[in-house]
């Protein structure tokens, strides 16, 4: 790629190309030595004839992508926080369509960028500690719950357990944080067959949904991206809105909500 510029890493690009239409998908894999939470990012390559492709991490949705310009030129897609697991990490591409005005459903995949974030500016809050100490709830009971018989990923081994049995309830805790800012916000979750769905307010404003539907138990991180904290308690509201039709129950299992200052 060095005739278009010199942004391009070496030089080159992964060209996906000859052929492609939506549908398809392009599997890539990246390795990283420790687990753990990572900013990263992805450089690509748009021109007349590239096309839109959506891409998932692990499994999770990190973003919906266009990669129609006038002119070949570069771009970098920012993922914020990402969580990478020790080894090696699936990169799913998958075409979805094109801009009206582009000829073909080229991708250009320049590089991942991913650097891992210091463990000290990570704040977690544990379900069954700090959220539990001051929370109330419209209905049913809450209790901390030892997850070391279903794996070693929950942390502390422990998580916030809801026990209600029906939708239209909610959960009212709070997080403090010593200094007003902007916050990447996350949460660990328990899911199982008979986990429900549930609603993430802070401060009064929705940051997300999570379905805790699982065939089998598990736990799973769930992005909520950047929310805006003050010094002081912040109000976290859990709202329980429903199950999948295949779920059994209405529980709710939170190990963490996380927070990184941006
Ligand atoms: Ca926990």
């Amino acid at each position: 790629m060095s005739g278009f510029g010199s942004n391009w890493s070496g030089g080159k690009q992964l060209w996906w190309h000859l052929g492609t239409t939506v549908g398809d998908k392009m599997n890539v894999y990246i390795f990283v030595e420790k687990s753990g939470m990572y900013r990263m990012n992805m450089g690509i390559t748009t021109a007349k004839d590239y096309g839109m492709f959506d891409l998932t991490l692990n499994g999770s949705k990190i973003a919906s992508v266009d990669g129609y310009s006038t002119s070949v030129a570069y771009k970098t897609v920012d993922f914020g926080f990402v969580d990478l697991k020790a080894g090696y990490n699936k990169l799913q591409f998958t075409i979805t369509g094109k801009n009206a005005s582009a000829t073909a459903y080229l991708v250009g995949l320049d590089c991942f960028k991913a650097t891992k974030v210091d463990e000290s500016d990570i704040t977690l809050y544990e379900g069954e500690d700090e959220m539990l100490a001051n929370a109330t709830v419209s209905a049913g009971s809450l209790r901390a719950q030892t997850m070391t018989g279903f794996g070693s990923v929950w942390s502390e081994g422990s998580q916030l357990f809801w026990t209600v049995g029906a939708a239209d309830n909610t959960l009212s805790t709070s997080i403090t944080v010593s200094k007003t800012g902007n916050y990447s916000l996350a949460g660990g979750f328990t899911i199982a067959k008979d986990y429900g769905i549930i609603e993430l307010y802070v401060n009064g404003v929705k940051v997300g949904t999570f379905d805790g539907y699982n065939t089998s138990v598990a736990h799973k991180i769930s992005d909520f991206g950047t929310v805006t904290l003050s010094a002081g308690a912040n109000t976290v509201e859990i709202k329980l809105i429903g199950k999948n039709t295949s779920a059994t129950n209405y529980y709710v299992g939170i190990d963490y909500l996380r927070i990184v200052e941006k």
